[in-house]
């Protein structure tokens, strides 16, 4: 027993003496205005809004009116001091502080002896502060006003650079490393922020450290798989050192290397044999390798970390063909046709995001079918676990360099910031399976060359020829470099769109924004006529779910969030066309959500039924920073609007497309599989008053990643034959074997022209242990039935329609243990009772 004692201290010890240790530093933080006497408790990570309403000062930011009343804390100056003790460190030689995302310029002091000044959020930054730490050590941060410093910045340039979401009195956005939606966007508020938002950690090390670790694949076939294993090392002078690679079910490679003092860039091969590759949902797995690299130095371990890679090619072509230029990714060599969304960041505060929180909203994606989200770049890059969970769920990422509808400046101490951050991005997240491309900026170039910037800022010629070289030299060689010196193989487009939606021609070349619905004056129908090469954005705003807060609050609340500058107009506009005209504030919320379904419906199945010319759609927006009439189809307290339900549909694998002029009805099949299916069709007029008018049933062979059509009817014909006046509901339904693939039902009018009988429908909600089954049948068609409970649920479905003489079946899932009340609306209430 003692001997065994005495070899266990050993052992512990002998791990110790090496081996690098990181502590966090995130506790113990206070906080104050500079200037003020007292400090008041803070939270690391976080910011001082969530501080300052932790602490009861203000009341909350999203709550009414909180915009405003919050304006005064972007122009103040703030800091956050923490204290900690030598001895409760690791006895090592070498100790360096890493702030993993200080918001925005900070002055960082230890013990009063200034160590950093950071000025880019996106950044992490790294301290030797070996020589400076005393037993008892104060940690103190001061962060300057986001504001003045831009104004300072823009005062030394001279002029204005535009931002046009900054909602703040100066412009100066683009000056600052900052995520550009938080000095205000056309979907939420400006509260502008700062503090740490990002972990803050102690690394203790002796003779070398592993600052970082990542993989870059070179080469990928059926049989292997050979890259690279990328190591940073800090060492504290010349030395050998063993740098191990080990994949499960793969042989260990072990490589000797020479350290010099200070920091050392090393590759190693990798490689993986008969590997299994990864694929985006919908057409494979997502098989991931875990790749440990480590550091030994003298015999022992001092550091190891792992990365998660799926190994698979991903090509964007982007090139010269019949059309025009083509723009569509090839996964593992198959073009693959996306479908998604963009993202923007899940909070105004991105530092009170939680894990939970992005899984949900990923998790959601993956249900809705999507294979593919853009980060756009007006906000933030994500943490870790967003790119490790887009990794597994099958779901790439089309990552924006955090640069969005500005110019920027082109000094160098600017260009090189930028470079610093561009190439720490790449190394943290480019050998996740999931990234797809990088782009330089989000519609940065269609700005500066259709928004009309030049005459509106007055530049003269010397200036747009700066701001237009600056342009080139940020996004055509600073950015793709610092991407291309981490990971030589990545895709990169340097900005998004590369084609403007102005003039028809541009529709056939590279990807494409087509915002002539909102933006412009469109009608839904420019969805069908303007079919790009790859849709990387579109959409149109409604209103969120009114959920427990009274009509009128909702109303005041929800009015004064409208933050385009086209107001309500297209709503109104829109909505007049397709439905009856909303008589409360509550059937135009509701409203204003099925003609969004209609909008998102339109534009889905324009494009995939275009599959091959367009290779992809991504609408404009998931999700939502607070509750407000916007783009996004699930609102910020995470309900699905009625869009989130029919963009769900629509990107099914295997779709039903039913089409009609007024003259001919045709269906038509989308089949997104990378395998033909064989497939049964059923198709059946149903009369508004229940009775089954016509009825027809097909077989078919749907090939892989194709569109078929199945038919084409005579309208005249079909009511002739059939002695109808008007066409009435169809209903048709895809299934493989038994499963019913996809279920449509199709009207031959737009909703406003159906005059729906305004009856009472039957509901009976049945309690079933811990949910509830909600049932709804009616003696006339029921449509777009949308169900609010009074408590949170979830819902197996909303915003459907029930055929008379059918029973509908809807669970809601009360989050507590409730009976929840239980309301129906539908669109037969909005016409007048009979
Ligand atoms: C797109 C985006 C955002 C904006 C949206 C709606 O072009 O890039 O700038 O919020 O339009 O206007």
């Amino acid at each position: 027993m003692r001997y065994l004692i005495i070899w266990l201290l050993v052992m512990v010890s002998a791990d110790v003496i090496g081996q690098q240790t990181n502590t966090n530093l995130n506790t113990n933080w206070e906080f104050r205005k500079v200037g003020d006497e007292n400090w008041m408790p803070a939270q690391v990570p976080g910011c001082v809004h969530t501080d300052l309403f932790k602490n009861g000062v203000i009341e909350d930011p999203l709550g009414m009116e909180g915009e405003e009343k919050c304006k005064w804390i972007e122009s103040e100056n703030w800091e956050y001091r923490t204290t900690f003790l030598k001895s409760s460190l690791p006895q090592k030689q070498f100790y360096t502080i890493k702030f993993h995302g200080l918001d925005t310029y900070a002055s960082v002091y230890l013990n009063d002896e200034l160590i950093l000044e950071s000025r880019n959020m996106f950044r992490w930054y790294e301290v030797n502060v070996s020589a400076l730490l005393k037993e008892e050590n104060q940690l103190r941060i001061e962060f300057e006003s986001p504001v003045k410093k831009g104004i300072d910045k823009r005062d030394e340039l001279g002029y204005d650079l535009p931002s046009p979401s900054d909602a703040g009195d100066e412009k100066i956005a683009s000056f600052v490393r900052k995520a550009g939606y938080q000095f205000g966007w056309d979907w939420g508020p400006r509260l502008l922020t700062s503090g740490i938002w990002k972990p803050v950690e102690i690394i203790s090390w002796d003779s070398a450290r592993l600052q970082g670790f990542h993989v870059v694949q070179d080469t990928v076939t059926k049989n292997k798989m050979v890259g690279k294993g990328h190591f940073r090392i800090q060492s504290s002078g010349a030395k050998n050192a063993t740098l191990e690679i080990a994949i499960p079910g793969q042989a260990k490679r072990d490589t000797v290397v020479e350290l010099q003092e200070g920091m050392n860039e090393l590759s190693v091969q990798i490689s993986i044999v008969n590997p299994e590759l990864w694929w985006p949902r919908g057409v494979g797995s997502q098989r991931l390798y875990e790749v440990k690299g480590s550091l030994i130095v003298d015999g022992d371990k001092v550091a190891a970390k792992t990365r998660k890679i799926g190994v698979r090619t991903i090509e964007l072509i982007n090139e010269p063909d019949d059309i025009g230029t083509s723009f569509y990714f090839k996964v593992n060599g198959e073009p693959i046709f996306m479908k998604g969304a963009n993202m923007i960041p899940q909070s105004v505060f991105p530092s009170s995001v939680s894990k939970a929180e992005t899984l949900k909203l990923l998790v959601t994606a993956k249900k809705s079918h999507m294979n593919m989200l853009r980060v756009w770049g007006g906000g933030i890059y994500h943490s870790d676990w967003f790119y490790n969970a887009c990794d597994s769920l099958g779901i790439l990422i089309w990552q924006d360099a955090m640069f969005a509808c500005s110019v920027y400046p082109w000094d160098d101490a600017y260009m090189e910031n930028v470079q610093a951050e561009i190439k720490q991005q790449t190394q943290r997240i480019s050998d996740h399976a999931c990234i797809a491309t990088w782009c330089g900026n989000n519609e940065v170039d269609v700005a500066w060359n259709n928004w009309g910037w030049q005459s509106e800022f007055k530049y003269d010629q010397s200036q747009q020829d700066s701001i237009w070289k600056g342009y080139q030299k940020l996004f055509s060689e600073v950015v793709p470099n610092a991407i291309r010196g981490v990971n030589p193989s990545m895709n990169y487009v340097s900005t998004s769109p590369l084609s403007n939606w102005g003039k028809d021609e541009n529709f056939n070349h590279h990807n494409m924004h087509y915002w002539g619905v909102w933006h412009g004056t469109d009608n839904f129908d420019g969805f069908e006529k303007n079919i790009p090469r790859f849709m990387s954005e579109y959409g149109f705003q409604s209103f969120p779910i009114l959920h427990k807060k009274s009509t009128e609050y909702a109303e005041k609340l929800l009015e004064s969030r409208q933050k385009s500058y086209k107001g309500n107009k297209e709503i109104d506009r829109h909505i007049e066309q397709y439905f009856p005209k909303p008589k409360t504030f509550e059937d135009y919320a509701y409203l204003s959500q099925l003609t969004q379904r209609l909008a998102m419906k339109t534009a889905i199945e324009a494009h995939r039924l275009n599959g091959g010319k367009c290779m992809g759609t991504l609408y404009w927006q998931l999700n939502d920073v607070w509750l407000g009439p916007t783009w996004s189809t699930i609102d910020a307290s995470g309900s699905w609007k009625a869009a989130h339900y029919t963009v769900s549909d629509r990107y099914q694998p295997t779709i039903l497309l039913p089409r009609s002029d007024g003259n001919k009805f045709e269906l038509f099949v989308s089949n997104d599989q990378l395998e033909s299916q064989e497939l049964n069709v059923k198709m059946r007029l149903i009369a508004f008053t229940g009775e089954e008018v016509w009825s027809e049933k097909a077989s078919m062979t749907a090939p892989k990643s194709s569109l078929s059509k199945l038919g084409e009817w005579s309208l005249k014909e079909m009511m002739k034959n059939l002695g109808l006046k008007k066409m009435s509901v169809l209903e048709i339904q895809v299934s493989k074997s038994d499963t019913v693939l996809d279920k449509e039902l199709f009207y031959f009018e737009k909703p406003k022209d159906l005059f729906l009988s305004n009856v009472d429908p039957e509901v009976e909600v049945v309690l079933m242990g811990d949910y509830l089954e909600v049932k709804i049948s009616s003696p006339v068609l029921l449509k777009d039935v949308f169900l609010r409970a009074d408590v949170e649920c979830t819902q197996s479905e909303n915003f459907f329609d029930v055929l008379p003489g059918e029973t509908k079946v809807v669970n809601l899932y009360p989050k507590r243990l409730v009976v929840p009340h239980v309301k129906l609306k539908s669109l037969n209430q909005t016409y007048p009772k009979l």
